[in-house]
């Protein structure tokens, strides 16, 4: 804040006082702006869903709370992992941001890079909005972040410059590009194939120049990136995990705000992530798939597993979901697994 501005809302409060009527707000200690970290900008469902937020936010708190998207994690100079220390720290105000990119630092979050455990959206629905998401919002509490909503990615799928994958087989040796945890390293690895991680933004270049051979993103994220244009010319429907968004607040930026303005921002929250989650599912959730029609007239090879395909797949990861069941917490997997059969 200007000095200035400062000084005359002091004075303002000031003059309130005298005249016996309460303050507002402390509004001497609002930001002039608040800096909304995303990996991906409004060009993707992703962005669009903290575009909403911010928009929401700004109106109905009528400018008090101006926010502003930095997309490509520029904050953290495009380190995705970097992203929820920085939140923490507040280099970072507010974010939406991928379970994967936080999952270095809580552990629990990897539940949904667990190979094959949600087999549809009813599945992811159960865990997100229901006692699971409760408790990893918790997690993610203790952890020094304050949790609002839960947005979508959406279910990540495979694609590569190479050839048809509908086998494990068909992975062996291929260069695939992954993100943050640890976790991809070892499912890829037991499928024989050859994992290297990467940032999003080293990630297009390296398909580009046939570094990698492939990497696994969100059909939605597929389109708007063009991979198509780098090579990605096979693409098959797995749908090996579900991606979802958490939208967050520092803590001191957050206890800086007035009760109403919480009220209003975690509501805004809540409403922009559900319209976020229509817009990164509009596509790929109806029976006919429009968006796989759009990709294969790209002249994109698009393979649908069977479900005894995807069982061929699930079993060969199995390995990797026995091995991080306890680092993630047997209950919190057992929980998990619960809300998913009661679906
Ligand atoms: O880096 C990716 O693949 C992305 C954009 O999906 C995430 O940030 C998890």
């Amino acid at each position: 804040m200007k000095l200035r501005t400062f000084l005359s809302a002091t004075a303002a409060a000031a003059t309130l006082l005298s005249m016996g009527l309460p303050v507002a707000h402390a509004q001497a200690k609002y930001k002039e702006e608040y800096r909304l970290s995303v990996v991906l900008g409004t060009a993707f469902p992703w962005g669009k869903g903290a575009e909403i937020w911010a928009n929401k936010v700004r109106e109905r708190t009528e400018g008090r709370i101006n926010i502003k998207l930095y997309p490509g994690t520029s904050l953290v100079q495009g380190d995705q992992t970097r992203e929820f220390s920085a939140i923490r720290q507040g280099v970072i105000d507010m974010a939406v941001g991928s379970t994967i990119n936080w999952s270095p630092q809580v552990k629990a979050l990897n539940l949904f890079s667990l190979p094959f455990l949600f087999p549809d959206y009813a599945a992811v629905d159960a865990v997100v909005q229901g006692q699971v998401g409760q408790e990893i919002f918790k997690t993610i509490d203790k952890a020094g972040v304050l949790p609002l909503a839960w947005g979508e990615n959406g279910y990540r799928e495979i694609s590569n410059s190479k050839h048809v994958i509908s086998k494990p087989e068909d992975l062996k040796g291929l260069k695939i590009r992954v993100v943050g945890s640890p976790l991809f390293l070892d499912t890829f690895t037991a499928l024989g194939a050859n994992p290297t991680q990467m940032s999003w933004a080293d990630a297009q270049p390296a398909m580009a120049s046939g570094a990698v051979d492939g990497q696994e993103n969100p059909v939605s994220v597929y389109m708007a990136a063009k991979l198509s244009t780098v090579g990605q010319k096979y693409m098959t429907l797995w749908g090996y995990m579900n991606d979802p968004l958490i939208y967050v607040v520092n803590k001191d930026v957050w206890n800086s705000w007035t009760p109403a303005d919480r009220a209003i921002v975690k509501q805004a929250a809540l409403d922009a992530a559900k319209e976020q989650i229509a817009i990164s599912r509009k596509g790929m959730s109806e029976a006919d798939k429009p968006l796989v029609k759009e990709i294969t007239a790209q002249g994109v090879t698009v393979t649908d597993l069977s479900a005894a395909q995807r069982k061929v797949f699930a079993d060969a990861t199995r390995s990797v979901y026995t091995k991080w069941k306890p680092q993630i917490g047997t209950n919190l997997v057992d929980m998990a697994e619960k809300a998913i059969a009661e679906r």
